[in-house]
Parts: C-alpha cells; sequence; structure tokens
C-alpha cells in the first residue's frame, strides 16, 4: 500500500487560480482521502495511513440529498479526526476536477460514474459490440465531464480485420488515442500501457464482457478482478463487475474498473458539437444560418453528403442526439420547476406556522 497521496493523484489546488478556495483551511493530509471504492453502506478510502472504511455524516448525507456531492470512486474528500472505532466520517467531498456521469437510467438524476478522471477510455470489443453510435454517445459523455477520451478496441483476434474498424474510429476526425488490444497479442498490451503516466487516473468504460476487468488484471500483474472465464458466446448479457473500483498499478498509473453499461444517456449533452465537431464545421459553410441539413439550398453538409466525404450515419446520429437532449433538457426542466413549487410550498407554510407562533405571544 502506497501512503503517498499525490501517488494516488493528489494535485493540491493552485493557490493563484482562487484565493479564497475552501480547500485551504481543510489541507491538512492527515484529513485527506480519496475514495477508491463504494459500497451500500460506506466505501473504501485511501488515506495518508492506509486504508480504511469511511461513511458520510449524517450532515453531508443531508447536503447530498438537497443535490450536493455524493462520494464516488476518483472523489478526494475531507475526513473527520478518527473516532476509536467504527469508520471514518466523511465530512465533504472536496471540488471535483472532472466528472463522468451518464443520465440515470433509473431516475430522472445523473448517475456520477467516477470524479477526478483524467482520461478515459470507451472500450468496445472488435466483434459484435462494435458501434460508431454507442461511441459516439460515450465520447459526448466522456467530453461532457471535462475528461480527455480514448478508445479502446478489444479483442481484435476475433475478427480478420481489427484496422478496418481502428480507421472508422479514426474517421471520426476527432484526434483521440485508439488502441487495439488482445490478450493473445502481449505486445499491443504492452503498448497501451507505456501510454500510462504515474499518478494519472484513467477509467475504463463499456458494454459488459468486452475484457476491461481482463486488461485491468493483467496491468495489475495480478488476478484481482474476476472474469468469466466462459466461452464467448455464453458470456453474454452477464456483468462480472459489479462496482467501480479504483487500483494502483505497478506502473504507478491510477485505473478504475466499472460494471458493463448497457446504455448511456448523455447527461449534459453540451458537448455534443464536439463529438460531431466535423458537422459543425461543415455546417459554418451552409447558405443560412439555421440550416437543418434537410433539403434547403446551399447547404455544405448534404453536399459532402453526396460527395462522400461524410457519412449520412453521422448525421443522423447527430441529429438523434440533438433530440434525445433537448428531451432530456425538457424532462429536467419538469422537475426543476417541481422542486420548485415544493420548496415555495413548504417556505409559506414554514412562514405561517411561524406568524401562528408570534400571534400566540
Ligand atoms: N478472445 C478474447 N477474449 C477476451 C479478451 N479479453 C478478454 N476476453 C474474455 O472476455 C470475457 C469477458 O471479460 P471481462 O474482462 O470480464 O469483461 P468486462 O468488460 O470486465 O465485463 P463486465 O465486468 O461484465 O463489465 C472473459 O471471458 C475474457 O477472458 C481478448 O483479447 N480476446
Ligand atoms: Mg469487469
Ligand atoms: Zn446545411
Amino acid at each position: 500500500m502506497n501512503n503517498d497521496l499525490t501517488a494516488w493523484g493528489w494535485r493540491a489546488p493552485s493557490l493563484a487560480a482562487d484565493s479564497d478556495s475552501p480547500l485551504e483551511p481543510h489541507l491538512d493530509p492527515k484529513h485527506l482521502a480519496r475514495v477508491v471504492a463504494e459500497h451500500r453502506d460506506g466505501c473504501r478510502l485511501v488515506t495518508a495511513s492506509g486504508e480504511r472504511r469511511g461513511a458520510p455524516t449524517g450532515k453531508l448525507r443531508h447536503r447530498a440529498e438537497q443535490g450536493g456531492l455524493t462520494p464516488t470512486v476518483g472523489d478526494w474528500v475531507r475526513l473527520l479526526p478518527p473516532e476509536p472505532s467504527g469508520p471514518v466520517r466523511i465530512a465533504e467531498v472536496l471540488p471535483r476536477r472532472s466528472t463522468l456521469q451518464r443520465h440515470d437510467p433509473d431516475q430522472t438524476g445523473a448517475q456520477v460514474l467516477a470524479a477526478n478522471v483524467d482520461r478515459a477510455f470507451v472500450v468496445t470489443s472488435a466483434n459484435d459490440d462494435f458501434n460508431l453510435g454507442r461511441l459516439e454517445r460515450f465520447l459526448t459523455a466522456i467530453y461532457d465531464g471535462g475528461v480527455n477520451p480514448g478508445v479502446i478496441v478489444s479483442k481484435t483476434d476475433l475478427v480478420e480485420d481489427a484496422q478496418a474498424l481502428v480507421d472508422q474510429v479514426e474517421a471520426l476526425g476527432l484526434g483521440i488515442p485508439v488502441f487495439a488490444l488482445s490478450t493473445h497479442d502481449p505486445a499491443s498490451l504492452e503498448a497501451f500501457a507505456a501510454a500510462l503516466r504515474p499518478a494519472e487516473t484513467l477509467a475504463l468504460l463499456g458494454s459488459s464482457g468486452v475484457g476491461k476487468s481482463t486488461l485491468v488484471n493483467w496491468l495489475l500483474g495480478e488476478e484481482v478482478q474476476r472474469v468469466l472465464g466462459l466461452r464467448d458466446d455464453l458470456y453474454r448479457g452477464r456483468h462480472t463487475t459489479t462496482h467501480r473500483q479504483l487500483f494502483l498499478l505497478p506502473s504507478g498509473a491510477l485505473l478504475i474498473d466499472t460494471p458493463g453499461l448497457r446504455q448511456i444517456q448523455v447527461w449534459d449533452g453540451a458537448a455534443l458539437e464536439t463529438t460531431f465537431q466535423d458537422l459543425e464545421a461543415l455546417g459554418a459553410a451552409c447558405r443560412f444560418r439555421d440550416c437543418a441539413h434537410d433539403g434547403e439550398p446551399g447547404c455544405a453538409v448534404e453536399r459532402a453528403i453526396d460527395a462522400g466525404e461524410l457519412s449520412p450515419r453521422r448525421l443522423s446520429a447527430y441529429r438523434k442526439l440533438t433530440r434525445e437532449r433537448a428531451h432530456l433538457q425538457g424532462r429536467r426542466d419538469a422537475r426543476a420547476r417541481h422542486e420548485q413549487r415544493q420548496r415555495a410550498k413548504r417556505l409559506t407554510r414554514a412562514v405561517r406556522d411561524a406568524q401562528r407562533r408570534v400571534d400566540r405571544w
């Protein structure tokens, strides 16, 4: 266990950036910890004095219910001084450098997948999992979170022409790193390992069964994460990894393994224009500023499609995600209005009760 928190990715906030930073009074490293795993009844932390179990204080839990931050894998937190027994108490989640999140499929809120991530790799297996549309969703969520994306095409041993898939990812024109990996080709894994830097926090995202945990185990040099040793076609639909966890690799890089995500609806979507920057650039040359690229005269996007320079799939994917963003935004606004009404009602009631107490005097 490495107790030096800089090895776990701690970077002191720059004092010049924000002189009245709320972090400053709490910088005592004795009270600093990083969340490495979440469990139902709390989380696992690394602190300057070793690994600890931690749980949020009632106050922090209450603030989280009001929309505040809940400790998540990758978070830096401030601890209260330890008590003789029981888990250490987490008093505060420090401001996040970046946040990987998606629209929670079970709720109207956001589900935070990991915090303070520097680079997130979307893992997509070279066989039937490969899907550019899904990749675009993942990349948008990653850009949205302020994280640098990368792509891993895994299990390249299962297809004839893995390079063709790499080419398809590169043709998105985003200039992001793409790795083609196979456990049957150690050199491919070594090339990936060589691209990771010490104290850099990475995350692996992707469908279940694409080989995320297998890669984590290889990088750790031991079988820490459970993987299912079944034939590939029997594997379908199972989720082997059940919780997110951050590992310190022997090379010094920090890697977050996540359970497979069946679907990803982007939470913010502000980064759609980044994921579709080729379309955005083309659209700037359309005759009409508000061109919908749908039969208008002088449309540069349609011209590019006709010339074979842009795939029509890309335009329809962009349309679909833009519609989805508007829909989710609408639902979120409706929820915000509802919550505001509830707050107003509570306030009215409190004022009325206070007035009654005054009247009784
Ligand atoms: N042929 C082949 N199989 C692989 C490769 N990498 C992983 N596998 C197999 O794929 C299966 C799933 O691997 P996991 O690492 O558990 O997948 P995962 O992405 O962690 O899945 P979840 O934890 O459910 O999200 C296992 O049976 C692995 O042995 C590879 O490069 N080639
Ligand atoms: Mg796994
Ligand atoms: Zn147009």
